[in-house]
């Protein structure tokens, strides 16, 4: 039996489904006197390390968890888990850490984008029998902005490289922390918990770590997901957003199924986009909350949910906020949310006020689950013109002219799945929501959708110029040589693509095959 420390915050289902995966009952901590009788303990941490620090204080749980430590019972803790190990956080100053392991928590102070989101290697610094059964290039899920210092070399497990070598795990006596997930990291993540579980394995130091670790570029599988005329809810696809066929939506999959098959394929990530819950609510539209339990029960990579996340008035006048909803979609097993019209309308109403109120969708769900479980998904779509002077918005010298020759073009954001166009730009947009407290921009391309034609490189560049935050590229993808003209040509962190894989054109692996060999960094599975 594992018990499991959830102190109310982020996605810990998949830390469940992964133990239970194992063959495992978990049991949560509900009182302090839990933590007592705990034989093995998982501490999964979530978000933000003072709000982590202030709900384990107001449970009362500080005092018996820094007990359990010091009598040195076995303890895995994941992500902010292990930072609050240390003594404290640039995070939350204010905040005392446990103390347990001495050292403090700092912000990366690097070039590259923050948070570090995806998959990343390790170089093992002393033996465990977590690495039981590992090669040593293996790539294991990160998401985070900060990371710890040790005062002591003897506490450092593992080291990974971004930017700077940091400290991606920490060992002392039978407290085994991550900075990375396990229970998102695919086949080697769950190995890694297995072998923590099962306290007879050998201690091992892997044979071939990386002498220098590398960020994989990312491929993420989208699964658009609407009812079709029936009342199932499938997987469809459009083109150009245009999802009906002689009349009917189209019926590419179940969801759930699909989702695993890409998981096996060795998708990086899968994207759920629920694309009419901008008219149907999704708390209305539980057969989506169903998809995701079930996707999370068998999916170990990061599932990101989106689709109607705003605050709703139903026809009873109950209100509901995009928080409710995102908090929802989270406990229903998604580790990021997107957000796509209500974006768009946060950032027309900060540049007409010229304030954010703090009231946002974006900041109340960045303050409570942290920035990296905020993705904007942008929806944009070409206006050409002949000047960029035609124009208020900033604008790009197209190699690919409009219809009249126009050399220039914006890209104009959309609402309500493209139907709608506004008077925003996608470069001003995503700018905006970074400042807002967003982690990653989504980004789609209208004109691309569903073309086959390769992704729209000069919207990828003149986003990726205007922030810090990774950029998924989305959108055209025909080819293995698209995913790698898009790595080669511009600095997006992800690829995303949806026909391709539904239609079966290309499998996953051979993307990766295609792109590793080009020497495009990806994750083998
Ligand atoms: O506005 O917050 O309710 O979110 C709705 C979400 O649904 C948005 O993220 C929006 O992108 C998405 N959406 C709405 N309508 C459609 C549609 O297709 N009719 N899908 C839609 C957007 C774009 C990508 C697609 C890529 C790759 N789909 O998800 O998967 O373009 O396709 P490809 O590789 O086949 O070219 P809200």
């Amino acid at each position: 039996m594992i018990t499991l420390l959830d102190y109310g915050a982020g996605n810990v289902r998949s830390v469940v489904n992964a133990l239970e995966s194992l063959g495992e009952t978990v049991v949560r901590v509900n009182s302090p006197a839990d933590i007592e009788k705990a034989e093995r303990l998982v501490f999964p941490g979530v978000g933000n390390y003072g709000a982590m620090m202030h709900s384990l204080r107001q449970q009362q749980l500080i005092e018996p968890l820094l007990r359990y430590l010091h009598e040195d019972r076995p303890f895995f803790g994941i992500c902010v888990a292990l930072q609050a190990l240390f003594e404290s956080s640039e995070e939350a100053p204010k905040e005392a850490g446990l103390g347990i392991i001495p050292g403090r928590v700092k912000r990366f102070d690097t070039e590259l984008a923050i948070p570090h989101i995806g998959w990343n290697g390790i170089k093992v610094h002393q033996p465990s029998r977590i690495f039981h059964g590992f090669t040593g290039q293996e790539k294991l899920y990160f998401v985070h902005s900060y990371h710890v210092e040790t005062a002591h070399t003897a506490d450092v497990l593992t080291t990974t490289d971004y930017g700077c070598e940091f400290v991606s795990a920490v060992q002392k006596g039978n407290i085994i922390a991550t900075q990375f997930h396990p229970e998102k990291s695919g086949k080697a993540g769950l190995k890694l918990l297995e072998n923590f579980l099962d306290s007879s394995r050998e201690a091992v130091i892997p044979q071939s770590c990386p002498t220098e670790t590398k960020l994989a570029e990312r491929i993420i599988a989208c699964l658009d997901v609407r009812s079709n005329d029936q009342g199932d809810l499938v997987v469809t696809k459009g083109d150009q957003y245009d999802v009906r066929e002689d009349g009917d939506v189209r019926n590419l999959g179940m969801p759930v199924e699909l989702a695993h098959d890409y998981y096996e394929q060795g998708a990086d990530e899968v994207t759920f986009l629920n694309i009419t819950a901008f008219r149907d609510f999704p708390l209305q539209d539980m057969p989506m909350m169903e998809v995701l339990q079930r996707t999370s029960e068998k999916v170990f990579v990061p599932l990101t949910v989106g689709g109607g996340i705003r605050d709703f008035i139903d026809c009873n006048g109950k209100s509901y906020s995009a928080l409710e909803v995102a908090s929802e979609y989270f406990r229903s097993g998604a580790d990021k949310v997107s957000i796509g019209s209500d974006a768009v309308l946060i950032v027309e109403e900060v540049l007409k006020t010229g304030k954010a109120t703090g009231l946002s969708s974006i900041e109340q769900i960045a303050r409570v689950y942290g920035n990296q479980a905020v993705v904007i998904s942008v929806d944009p779509r070409r206006v050409y013109v002949q000047q960029p002077e035609d124009t208020s918005h900033p604008v790009v010298k197209t190699v690919f002219p409009g219809p009249e020759g126009e050399q220039y073009c914006w890209y104009q954001c959309t609402v309500k799945g493209g139907r709608e166009g506004r008077d925003l730009d996608a470069v001003t947009l995503a700018k905006v929501c970074e400042q807002l407290g967003a982690g990653e921009i989504l980004l789609n391309c209208i004109d691309k959708d569903g073309t086959n034609s390769g992704f729209d490189l000069e919207l990828i560049n003149a986003v990726k110029e205007a922030v810090t935050i990774p950029v998924i590229a989305s959108s055209g993808a025909g080819c293995s040589e698209h995913f790698l003209e898009v790595f080669q040509k511009t600095d997006a962190e992800a690829a995303l693509a949806a026909g391709i894989f539904h239609r079966k054109e290309v499998p996953i692996g051979e993307v990766k095959q295609f792109l590793g060999d080009n020497e495009v960094e990806v994750r083998s599975c």
